[in-house]
């Protein structure tokens, strides 16, 4: 007799239509202990009694509790789609059930569908912007907007981008001139400019919310003020400049001296800006200094090595380097082949001759700018590369014998 058939002889219950779960349940009965009866027997199946159903559903209640509450400390269940504004986040981004929906915004990569422009993949930043001359006052005009933009040959991010370069277009003016700066914003998102370093009237400063409201999409602002100052500066976003300023959203601002005897001796001169990038499977978002935010590239003025500008210099000349921490997160130890370089200045302020100093690497952190004089001593190709070696790739790869900030002064004899 097979255990099936065991089984049906068990129980009481009237007989009934023998349905396939009435008989597995009756197999798994026969299997274990034996048939003891009950609601299921075979072909017969008893009606379940009251307390039976009412145990039943409070075990399905309290289930269905459990699993909401674990979900809910798993996932943030207050947050909408609206809030989150289909964000794509870093892979590997650590977001924990309590992460604000403002917070997945600020990390989020760049909407592609946001591109207005793609620049061509030979495209240069740090053009210089003339300025046209209304009574007076230099005049330029900012432009934010979405970009495509080629850090590599093969690499092209998406970038927050002045006038559709990054960095975006040097501003040189001379010390005692008067500026206005018309910034217009074709960004998603509100934004600002500051004028890092420069002494301003404070309602021209830039921080967004504390000295002005952002300026709305579709917006514009206009800065004005007199350069007091000499020297290296820089502007960059200022609203959510983690976000802003990371996507590409600054610019060297060079002011030169009323009295030319005021500047070092050189002959050539080249600004360095350094920028770190997170780009992965397509998408760009706003390299930070955090889990699964961490930068893969780096840039000198837009460009990764090898594609990075060539210095080009005779023995016995004299190189002015101006270098801009127009980056968010590492302190980048920019080291120069070939023999000590002198530093001049510092964060725009001149050093007087004494206590001008000698080195061949220096600390570049965020929003600090170097001027260092290098002599070219020997002919040949000489570097000038962060010594953080992983900076010196292109998202952990060599190219050439380096990669990110990296870039060749070649010295003819
Ligand atoms: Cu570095």
């Amino acid at each position: 007799m097979s255990e099936h058939e065991h089984t049906s002889h068990v129980g009481h219950g009237r007989e009934n239509t023998p349905g396939e779960g009435a008989g597995r349940a009756g197999d798994a009965a026969g299997s274990g202990h034996g048939a003891r009866g009950g609601m299921v027997a075979g072909n017969t199946v008893s009606p379940p009694t009251r307390p039976q159903l009412l145990a039943v559903s409070l075990a399905s209640v309290l289930a269905l509790a459990a699993a909401g509450i674990f979900c809910a400390f798993q996932t943030n269940l207050s947050l909408s789609a609206r809030d989150v504004g289909g964000a794509v986040m870093p892979p590997g981004a650590i977001m924990p059930y309590d992460t604000p929906g403002g917070s997945m915004r600020d990390m989020a990569a760049i909407d592609p569908r946001r591109v207005s422009y793609t620049a061509p993949s030979d495209a240069r930043g740090d053009q210089p912007l003339e300025p046209r001359i209304e009574n007076g006052v230099k005049v330029f005009d900012l432009e934010a907007s979405v970009i495509k933009w080629n850090i590599l040959p093969d690499v092209q991010v998406t970038a927050y981008a002045y006038n559709r370069q990054v960095p975006g277009p040097r501003i040189r003016i001379t010390e005692g001139d008067r500026v206005r700066v018309n910034v217009t914003n074709r960004l998603p998102e509100a934004t600002t400019v500051h004028w890092h370093g420069l002494i301003v009237p404070n309602a021209m400063d830039g921080p967004a919310g504390i000295t002005q409201e952002p300026i709305q999409p579709g917006g514009t602002y206009t800065y004005e003020f007199t350069a007091k100052q000499h020297g290296t500066y820089f502007y960059h976003s200022h609203r959510e400049p983690d976000r802003q300023q990371a996507l590409g959203l600054y610019g060297a601002f060079i002011i030169d001296p009323k009295d030319q005897a005021a500047r070092p001796v050189y002959d050539l001169e080249y600004t360095v800006q350094l920028q770190e990038w997170l780009h992965r499977q397509g998408y760009t978002f706003p390299a930070m200094m955090m889990e699964g935010a961490m930068p893969n590239y780096f840039t000198i003025n837009g460009k990764a090595y090898p594609v990075t500008d060539t210095i080009r210099m005779k023995v016995g000349q004299r190189l002015l380097l101006r270098f801009i921490g127009s980056h968010n997160n590492f302190v980048h130890p920019m080291h120069v082949h070939g023999g000590p370089f002198m530093v001049a200045a510092t964060d725009g302020n001149p050093l007087p001759a004494t206590a001008r100093y000698e080195k061949d690497t220096i600390n570049v952190g965020p929003g600090e700018r170097y001027d260092v004089v290098w002599p070219a001593r020997e002919p040949g190709k000489w570097l000038v590369h962060c010594h953080m070696p992983h900076h010196s790739t292109n998202n952990n790869v060599e190219v050439r014998g380096a990669g990110g900030l990296t870039m060749i002064i070649d010295v003819a004899p």
